[in-house]
């Protein structure tokens, strides 16, 4: 689809441009109705933030790549939003920290499964887990279609990036004793709240980020990785993510009010 009609030099272009991009993941069918919907609040909260990466996330990206890093199986869970903003950056993370990528969808059908696994195909993934018979395993105590998994993929994974995700899955995978990187616009998210690392920054300027990461970080020695794991910590990372949004609109309800 052309953007064409998007102005160069429109204020809102970065934010419209990337809105197209989920609109025509639609039309290819890869992302659900609802997904324009939950790409809707993400804006909501990208807005909030400043639309740019802040100091929390950029630790927290750290950490996700320290523990994709160290992983013995780590998987990337892709659901439709997530293929249609960031397709080759999945392809290109999985391969610098050697992770399987699996299509794990809440609103689960077979023709979306498969026009995601072709997608990421199309930008050189190898092997796409979890389409069809392939997501033959049950996580525990989940009773949404996010259940299904693969036994080669998210079922043994030991760390699990679970991009935009919608609550109750990063509980039960928690449970499961895996450790769970989130990356979610909303500081207040059940996902965000019970992840082992959550990224709060829009997917779009995370991922590229995680990349250029994962290629300095593979340098670093395993007793390194783990430091950085160590000095990590979540809470407070959360908690930076919300004084953040507090002290942003405390001083802009103190000035005068333009455009932002
Ligand atoms: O493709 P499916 O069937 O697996 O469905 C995917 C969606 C995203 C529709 C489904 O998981 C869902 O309904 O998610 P929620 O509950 O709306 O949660 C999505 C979360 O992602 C919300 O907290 C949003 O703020 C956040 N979000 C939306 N867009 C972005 C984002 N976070 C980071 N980057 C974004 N671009």
């Amino acid at each position: 689809m052309s953007t064409l009609w998007i102005p160069l030099n429109h204020p809102r272009r970065t934010s419209l441009l990337i809105r197209e991009k989920i609109v025509e993941g639609f039309k290819r069918g890869l992302v659900a109705l609802e997904g324009l919907i939950a790409h809707g609040r993400g804006e909501c909260f990208d807005y909030l933030i400043g639309e740019s990466t802040q100091p929390f996330a950029l630790r927290a990206i750290e950490a996700a790549v320290a523990a994709l890093l160290l992983a013995k199986y780590p998987v990337i869970s892709v659901n439709g939003n997530t293929a249609a903003l960031v397709p080759k950056e999945i392809v290109e993370l999985a391969r610098e920290v050697s992770a399987k990528i699996e299509v794990n969808l809440f609103y689960r059908t077979r023709e979306r499964e498969e026009a995601i696994a072709m997608w990421l195909r199309e930008h050189g993934a190898e092997e796409v887990l979890g389409v069809g018979e392939d997501a033959s395993a049950i996580i525990p105590e989940l009773f949404s279609e996010r259940r299904r998994v693969s036994p080669r993929g998210i079922l043994i994974a030991d760390v699990v990036l679970v991009p935009l995700e919608d609550g109750d899955r990063t509980e039960a995978l928690r449970k499961m004793g895996k450790t769970v990187i989130a990356i979610d616009l909303n500081p207040l998210s059940r996902t965000a709240r019970t992840a082992t690392i959550t990224i709060v920054d829009n997917i779009v300027r995370a991922m590229p980020l995680m990349v250029k990461k994962a290629r300095e970080m593979k340098k670093l020695s395993k007793t390194e990785l783990q430091e950085v794991l160590r000095n990590y910590n979540n809470n407070q990372i959360l908690q930076e993510a919300l004084k953040h949004i507090l002290n942003r609109l405390s001083e802009l309800s103190q000035s005068k009010l333009t455009l932002l």
